[in-house]
């Protein structure tokens, strides 16, 4: 553990991982200023939480000349130019995870790729409480890893964690770590997409033969990974049968551990949301199999999981068209699990901010899933030119209207489904108002 006490510390941007940051170090007795490049004004609220104790300093993120060591929240980029200098000086910079890794003490389940994190972690928090034992649950799922320290103890602390919050970790060790997928994301922030995967392949760097690590089958990117990792590798596939892990066999999940077959449960008994998460609920299955949860509580726990906001959320049915909301939708590797979880005529509503993503992998996919596309926001010039004159599609400038022409082109069994593949900051506040707002205007459709 690491001696804070009279240590001169900064914590860079005041956001939910500063304030909780700042306000953990100050109470170990450092002397925290906390930087953010936005004015004061635009920081009232996060200001009124901080400890008085801590300093601010607003309008230049750079740590002050007599700092020893720095802690990033995750929207700070570690090759941002304000940390040229100290870098020169060799001042420490770690992440909000590296310092709260150096005070955990509780077995750690980390759950880590592009797309499904929040689900696969809430159900595996879910399960771990349901049976009877606490599970603390946060990371970028919303309450910072550091705050789960000060809400005590606890059997186990489930992370879900994203790239931006590996820069600058280096001690994270979970006993449990899963990599759901990896597909081309924030592109606009990582270099190419080689330090994007390295950053994940962090989640088990430091496991050990007593630790466990849960890989996607299905994805080229992620089933390869650890082979050197000397921890226990546990596959899932919701397409092929396995020697070992955890895999659909039709409509049937299977653990096959130790050559004997164990049917957990079939899809269809569960909620309609919850069936089209079968890639987040196969490794979610077996995190609770390897903590000897029993196969009752782990069925109960799905029968009663409500699905997450904004990620394949059911809507609404009108005549016979179910309204999909998929918000969270962001980058291409996840529309496209979004297009494959139906096997209906699909209207797409995407479209928005530019995340420097290629969309072509979205191409021949459209094609075959997608009856009808319907294009919002700063990127449809981007999705015509890669659609090239292939595939029909109308423009609209509010989601009001894009919603009404999705609806005019809809018959009875078609899905409209809003995944954007985009960041939503063109329009919208972020892409829960952007979910908040169509599900408002689905809710108000006439029949
Ligand atoms: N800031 C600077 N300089 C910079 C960058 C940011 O001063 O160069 C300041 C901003 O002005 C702002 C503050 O930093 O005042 C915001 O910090 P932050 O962006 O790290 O946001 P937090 O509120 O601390 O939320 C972070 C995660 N945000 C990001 O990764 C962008 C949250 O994930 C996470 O839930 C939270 O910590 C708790 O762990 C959100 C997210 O969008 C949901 N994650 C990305 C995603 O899921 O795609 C990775």
């Amino acid at each position: 553990m690491m001696e804070l006490k009279n240590k001169i510390l900064c914590v860079i941007g005041l956001g939910k991982t500063g304030i909780a940051v700042a306000n953990f170090l100050s109470r170990q007795g450092a002397r925290v200023t906390v930087t953010d490049s936005k004015p004061r004004e635009q920081l009232l609220e996060p200001l009124k939480q901080l400890r008085t104790d801590v300093k601010t300093r607003f309008e230049n993120p750079a740590p002050p000349a007599d700092t020893e060591l720095v802690v990033l929240s995750p929207g700070v980029d570690i090759h941002s130019p304000f940390l040229e200098n100290t870098k020169r000086e060799k001042i420490e910079i770690i992440s909000e995870i590296e310092l709260a890794s150096r005070f955990n003490t509780v077995p750690i389940i980390a759950i880590t790729g592009t797309n499904g994190k929040s689900t696969c972690t809430s159900l595996i928090a879910e399960i771990i409480s349901q049976s009877g034992k606490t599970a603390h649950a946060g990371g970028n799922l919303g309450t910072p890893f550091i705050s789960l320290l000060d809400q005590g103890d606890a059997d186990y602390r489930v992370l879900e964690l994203s790239s931006f919050q590996m820069e600058a970790t280096s001690g994270l060790h979970p006993m449990v770590s899963v990599i759901l997928n990896i597909s081309p994301d924030h592109m606009d922030r990582h270099k190419d997409f080689k330090t994007y995967v390295e950053l994940k392949e962090k989640i088990f760097a430091n496991q050990t033969q007593n630790d466990f690590l849960i890989l996607n089958q299905d994805d080229p990117n992620t089933r390869n990974l650890g082979k050197d990792c000397p921890a226990e590798r546990i596959l899932f596939s919701t397409q092929t049968e396995l020697d070992k892990g955890i895999f659909l066999r039709g409509n049937k999940i299977i653990a096959r551990f130790q050559n004997n077959d164990r049917e957990m449960v079939s899809l269809e008994s569960l909620p309609k949301g919850v069936q089209w998460q079968a890639e987040n609920i196969l490794p979610a299955i077996a995190v609770a199999l390897l903590l000897d949860v029993s196969q009752e509580v782990i069925l109960q726990a799905l029968k009663n999981f409500t699905v997450l906001e904004h990620r394949l959320e059911w809507v609404r049915t009108l005549n016979g068209v179910d309204f999909v909301n998929d918000s969270k939708g962001t980058n291409v590797g996840s529309v496209c699990k979004s297009l494959n979880t139906f096997d209906r005529p699909i209207i797409l509503i995407a479209g928005g901010k530019d995340k420097e993503t290629d969309f072509s992998p979205l191409k021949s996919l459209m094609k075959e899933k997608v009856k009808h596309l319907v294009l919002i926001g700063e990127t449809r010039d981007k999705f015509k030119g890669i659609l090239n004159g292939s595939f029909g599609y109308e423009e609209s400038d509010s989601l009001e209207e894009a919603v009404r022409l999705a609806k005019v082109k809809a018959e009875e069994g078609d899905v409209v489904l809003l995944s954007p593949a985009c960041a939503s900051f063109d329009m919208f506040k972020d892409y829960e108002d952007r979910g908040n707002r169509f599900k408002t205007i689905v809710k108000n459709l006439e029949g």
